[in-house]
């Protein structure tokens, strides 16, 4: 702090990034110390509101498991002993270890991670690219990436999200707003007061759900049947869009031909979604435009059918004629700022990349990462080339299928620096771990709606020695010698990069709370189709995908979106693991592992919930606050009974993340969608008994 601040009152304007909603936030600070927040009111449409996470927020600073210090490893691995470093001798260790496995194994057995945060990712992968490893991966190996491969299979280029705003009818498609976006809640009850119609298709009934004009109420992981059934009713009753289908989609006649079993009846008894809600919504959809389907950026491709799940879904966008429409789905949207770096910086692919065998068309479609979701038997098995370092920023073990299994890979590096908030057991295997800078410690650049581009202001001075991640990867680049002229001046300089083709400087940002418009400006028309085809092989909309059929004899692929059910092709004994599992759907209070460690949210849950329907409840006489264990064909974990009525019969879910008991050890490593190795996290099987029958079972075997 220096001399000037001290005993000085402030109230700083930030950006909350401890989830991606971004919502703007007045820091109070006294003596350089934040002493309490609230909701920024200052910018239009923000009433000041922030959720349970935002509210605690000054524990997710203060937070005794902050880290505060470079610290190196000098236990065993695994045992977390670490001491005190320098900067110095930790950035000299890294880059001299570094520089090592490049020499003796080649740069591609070094892997570049980066966990949910996304501001420093272009940063990351200019690091790898000039390293010169291929290895650049991040947690969207589990999230977004295969929901954009799905739509780009069709489409060709990301996804394209509604345009809300426009809508005369909205399908919230497996997305809860109040728990996951609740900013977003806002222009939910926005549009709600509009009278927009509203579909909800989602196995619980949530908050979301209850206020849907017709809630679908399928079981997980059949979302593919009930968007091919909702074709069905649609091609059926002719009310589709002849001109788009005609003119630009690929593939319709098989489409057509493959759809037409999937009757409301048949997609009843597969879906459990009653037929006459299923004609009712397809009528709906397909009548009432223009018409948006909000997504969600995980929950339907966490199952082993995603990508072609998402792909039946995604075909109702053109087959309505709402791809590129003003109140559908605009492939740009009328105004946005040029900045550089995000989407725009391409992963080096001279060599091959992990996943790159298992997954070929996550890297075919393209995508600029490689897919690790199987890094723990890449690493123990050697596959497709040793791998011995692993430079991460913000990597969470317990995100991922059987963490204990990937605590074991990590172990077997030969080093590991991980850069988190963070002293978390993630760590234990690290050699080295270095202390990232929270959003309330840095400032960065956000993109806006409108062209607008904003500034999240830095409220306080880092605590201990913590440093932003961005000026952690430069310093990196500089004591390796690597030559990158984007990494290599300071944090602000590459800030000014990022907003070079706006015309506006990081100064001019300053105070600005609500954000400056850019200087040059980019435009987005609709029906680019017309003008410039589709960016696909065919130039078309690809409902039958012409990239994911060229891996049918090798990897068995369809090129239409075809449905199988993970019921029928998992091979699991039903009598021994009657429940369907369904791990990690969103709660308000918490993020995935990150704000578990903040005392207010903590103490909501005790230990980790399995929430059961009370009907399940009482077939297994297990009471509310049971200590239960739950076992599925991969592992078992230990919580506490909780009664939902919202669920459905049948149904067990549990959030996951927790120390206290993680979901994510009964996922096995095999159980994966083999198009784009996304975990089945969200239909799997299980068994629920009470921990004192267990235990006896255990001890009479
Ligand atoms: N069973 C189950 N598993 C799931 C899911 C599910 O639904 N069910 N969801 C999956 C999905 S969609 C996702 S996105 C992943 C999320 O998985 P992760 O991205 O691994 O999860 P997080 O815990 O949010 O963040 C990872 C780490 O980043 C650290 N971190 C936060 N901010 C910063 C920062 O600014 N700098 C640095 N260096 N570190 C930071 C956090 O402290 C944390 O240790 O989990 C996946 N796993
Ligand atoms: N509070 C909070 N917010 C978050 C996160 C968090 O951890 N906490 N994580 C962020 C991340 S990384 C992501 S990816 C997003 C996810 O955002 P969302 O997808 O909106 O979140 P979920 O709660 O996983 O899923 C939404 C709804 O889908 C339903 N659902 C579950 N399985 C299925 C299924 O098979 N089919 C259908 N149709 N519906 C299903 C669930 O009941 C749930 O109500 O949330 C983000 N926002
Ligand atoms: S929703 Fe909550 S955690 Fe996410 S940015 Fe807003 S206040 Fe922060
Ligand atoms: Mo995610």
């Amino acid at each position: 702090m220096s001399q000037k601040e001290h005993g000085k009152k402030q109230v700083k304007k930030a950006v909350c990034g401890i989830c991606a909603s971004g919502c703007p936030m007045d820091v109070y600070v006294e003596d350089g110390k934040i002493i309490s927040v609230e909701g920024s009111k200052d910018l239009p449409g923000q009433s000041g509101g922030l959720c349970a996470k935002g509210a605690a927020a000054r524990q997710y600073i203060y937070n005794q498991e902050r880290l505060l210090y470079p610290m190196k490893q000098v236990g065993e691995k695994g045992q977390g002993k670490f001491v005190r470093i320098s900067w110095e001798e930790a950035y000299q260790t890294i880059a001299e270890k570094l520089l090592s496995v490049r020499e003796q194994y080649g740069a591609r057995s070094t892997i570049f991670y980066a966990g949910y945060p996304k501001w420093y990712r272009p940063a990351l992968l200019r690091l790898a690219n000039a390293y010169g490893s291929p290895n650049y991966c991040t947690e969207s190996s589990t999230c977004f990436q295969a929901s954009n491969m799905a739509w780009k299979s069709i489409y060709g280029n990301d996804i394209c999200f509604p345009d809300l705003a426009n809508a005369n009818t909205v399908m919230l498609w497996a997305s809860n707003l109040y728990h996951s976006n609740t900013p977003m809640s806002k222009s939910y009850r926005g549009m709600k007061a509009r009278g927009v119609k509203i579909i909800v298709v989602d196995p619980r009934n949530t908050v979301t759900a209850r206020e849907a004009d017709i809630h679908l109420r399928l079981l997980p992981g059949t979302d593919g049947a009930l968007a091919l059934g909702m074709a069905q009713v649609m091609i059926e009753e002719d009310l589709y869009d002849h001109e788009f289908v005609e003119k630009y989609v690929h593939g319709f006649e098989e489409y057509r031909a493959y759809v037409k079993q999937f009757t409301p009846e048949y997609t009843e008894k597969i879906t459990g979604v009653p037929a006459e809600k299923i004609l009712e919504a397809a009528r709906l959809y397909a009548t009432n435009g223009p018409a948006g389907i909000m997504f969600s950026a995980a929950t339907v491709v966490h199952h082993i059918n995603g990508v072609q799940n998402y792909r039946a879904v995604h075909t109702l966008v053109g087959l309505s004629g709402n791809y590129d429409r003003k109140g559908g789905h605009l492939a740009r949207p009328p105004v946005s700022a040029p900045v550089n770096e995000f989407g725009k910086v391409k992963r080096y692919d001279g060599e091959e990349a992990i996943g790159q065998k298992d997954f070929p068309a996550w890297f075919a479609l393209p995508c600029e990462e490689a897919q690790c979701t199987r890094l723990a038997e890449y690493i123990l098995k050697e596959e497709p080339y040793p791998l011995k370092a692993l430079v991460a920023f913000g990597m969470n073990h317990r995100m991922w299928p059987k963490p204990s299994y990937l605590q074991e890979a990590l172990k077997k590096l030969e080093f590991y620096v991980n850069v988190d908030l963070f002293l978390s057991d993630s760590s234990d295997m690290a050699d080295i771990v270095l202390p990232a800078a929270t959003f309330f410690e840095r400032e960065e650049i956000r993109t806006m709606r409108g062209g607008m581009v904003g500034l999240s202001e830095a409220a306080v001075c880092p605590c201990g020695e913590a440093k932003n991640d961005i000026e952690i990867i430069q310093e990196l680049a500089r004591r390796m010698g690597l030559s990158e002229p984007v990494l290599s001046g300071t944090y602000e300089e590459y800030m000014n990069y990022i907003l070079k083709p706006t015309g506006l400087s990081v100064e001019e940002l300053r105070g600005h709370q609500g954000g400056v418009q850019a200087k040059h400006l980019v435009f987005g028309t609709e029906k680019s189709y017309e003008r410039e085809g589709f960016a696909t092989p065919t130039g078309k909309a690809e409902f039958v995908s012409t990239v994911l059929e060229k891996y049918k004899d090798a990897y068995g692929y369809d090129g239409l979106p075809v449905y199988r059910d993970f019921r029928e092709v998992s091979e699991v004994d039903r009598t021994v693991y009657p429940w369907i599992l369904n791990t990690g759907s969103r709660k308000p209070q918490y993020f995935h592992a990150r704000v578990n460690r903040l005392p207010w949210l903590a103490a909501l849950e005790p230990a980790t919930l399995v929430e059961m329907h009370p009907s399940d409840m009482e077939s297994l006489q297990i009471q509310e606050g049971d200590r239960v264990v739950v076992t599925s064909p991969g592992g078992s974990m230990e919580g506490i009974a909780a009664a939902v009525r919202n669920n459905l019969p049948g149904i067990v879910h549990i959030y996951h993340g927790n120390k206290k008991g993680e979901a994510n050890e009964l996922i096995p490593l095999t159980y994966l969608d083999p198009i784009s190795g996304f975990p089945g996290y969200k239909s799997y099987f299980c068994n629920v008994r009470r921990k004192e029958e267990e235990d006896a079972i255990s001890t009479e075997i």
